[in-house]
């Protein structure tokens, strides 16, 4: 038999490179507002997809802010911490690699908070206020809940039945639709923080990206279709181990043919018919949805073909600037420098100020003092 070469492009499908909706533009605004009694944010990536889901417009609105990027869903990720380290040492960045529901990881974060707020200078007197941000359903409010349960209950071990959860999680992105109130995580010394919901870029540079996306869960699932996706997954695993190991539950021999899987899976599953077909769109969305939620230990996946390249530092700032002019040229943009200015610290000169700002400026004001 031949030897076999993977796909070293995948065909450039006709997907929609948007999905920015009316509460992300709302939640990017309150953001703005805000920013000034912010003393930390916790910026939440996928480590799945550590490149597609970060949301350079984040840094146009708070890089005058301290920062700590967390990593999330580790435990279904075989992305190297090694590979991190390289992207982030040489700009000093504060990163973590986390799984948003394990307390030990969340300890670790409070404790890095807590050395943080101990470095402050001049210490808030209303306490350290934090808000945590990230794209569409990277782990954000489960972390506020485990956080919270560390933060306030007195072991790190069992669950503490007394700190409930205070928001609401789920397996779909736009769970959380508005910024919340501001919510407690310890009280020595005194951590509150905001939970928001998860804010999509205004476009992604190309459908690559979005398939990505849609491998983690950042859109939605009817938003691609499950055999364009299921295909792409296995384009992304023949990348990663082209021997065919990664569904050797399913079929022998590697393949490059999405059709070829999943008549095997269907046949393994037992659900081909009599006639040879099969339900196309029920066998893509399980064999994706093997992945997408680490149905078991041996799923655990890596979906931006950059981090499977392994790509050096100076790559990974590349395609990082290159986005941010990218969205820096978009209307959302615009708007939030027309708002907030270009490091997100200047109030509107050409709008007329509202109620909402005058709102926002007292609160700011109050906790400051
Ligand atoms: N395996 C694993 N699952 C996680 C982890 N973090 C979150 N999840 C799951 O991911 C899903 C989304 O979590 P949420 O906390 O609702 O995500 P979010 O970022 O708040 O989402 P939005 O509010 O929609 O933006 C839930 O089903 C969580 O149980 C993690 O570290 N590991
Ligand atoms: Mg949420």
């Amino acid at each position: 038999m031949s030897k076999f070469i993977p796909r070293s492009t995948f065909p450039n499908y006709n997907i929609p490179l948007s999905n920015f909706k009316g509460h992300h533009q709302k939640a990017l605004s309150k953001l703005g507002h805000l920013s000034p009694q912010l003393d930390l944010i916790l910026e939440v990536r996928d480590c799945r997809a550590p490149i597609a889901t970060t949301n350079v417009l984040f840094d146009k609105l708070l890089s005058t802010k301290r920062k700590l990027i967390l990593y999330s869903k580790k435990d279904l990720s075989i992305l190297k911490p090694n590979l991190l380290n390289k992207w982030h040492s040489s700009k000093n960045e504060s990163y973590m690699f986390i799984d948003c529901r394990n307390r030990t990881d969340c300890k670790k974060i409070i404790t890095a908070i807590q050395k943080i707020y101990e470095d402050l200078e001049s210490k808030p007197p209303l306490g350290m206020r934090l808000m945590i941000i990230g794209m569409p359903n990277v782990g954000k409010s489960t972390l506020v809940n485990t956080m919270r349960q560390v933060g306030l209950g007195n072991d790190t071990t069992s669950v503490s039945t007394k700190v409930k959860k205070v928001a609401k999680t789920g397996g779909q992105p736009g769970v959380t639709r508005s910024t919340s109130e501001i919510i407690r995580l310890s009280k020595d010394p005194e951590v509150m923080v905001y939970d928001t919901p998860g804010i999509f870029l205004p476009t992604v540079k190309n459908a690559d990206t979005m398939l990505t996306l849609g491998l983690v869960g950042c859109i939605h699932d009817s938003f691609i279709d499950p055999v364009i996706l299921a295909d792409y997954l296995l384009f992304l695993l023949n990348l990663q181990n082209p021997t065919g190991k990664l569904y050797s539950d399913y079929m022998s021999h590697p393949t490059n043919d999405i059709y070829e899987l999943m008549f095997n899976i269907a046949k393994s599953r037992n659900t081909l018919k009599p006639n040879g077909s099969y339900d196309e769109l029920g066998v893509a969305t399980h064999w994706i949805n093997l992945w997408k939620q680490g149905k078991s230990k041996k799923y655990k996946g890596l979906f931006d073909l950059a981090a499977i390249q392994d790509v050096n530092e100076e790559k990974w700032s590349e395609i990082n600037n290159l986005e941010r002019e990218r969205v820096g040229l978009s209307k959302v943009n615009q708007k939030l420098v027309d708002s907030f200015g270009n490091d997100g610290t200047s109030k509107n000169f050409n709008r007329k100020r509202t109620a909402k700002d005058r709102e926002a400026d007292m609160k700011n004001r109050l906790f400051k003092l």
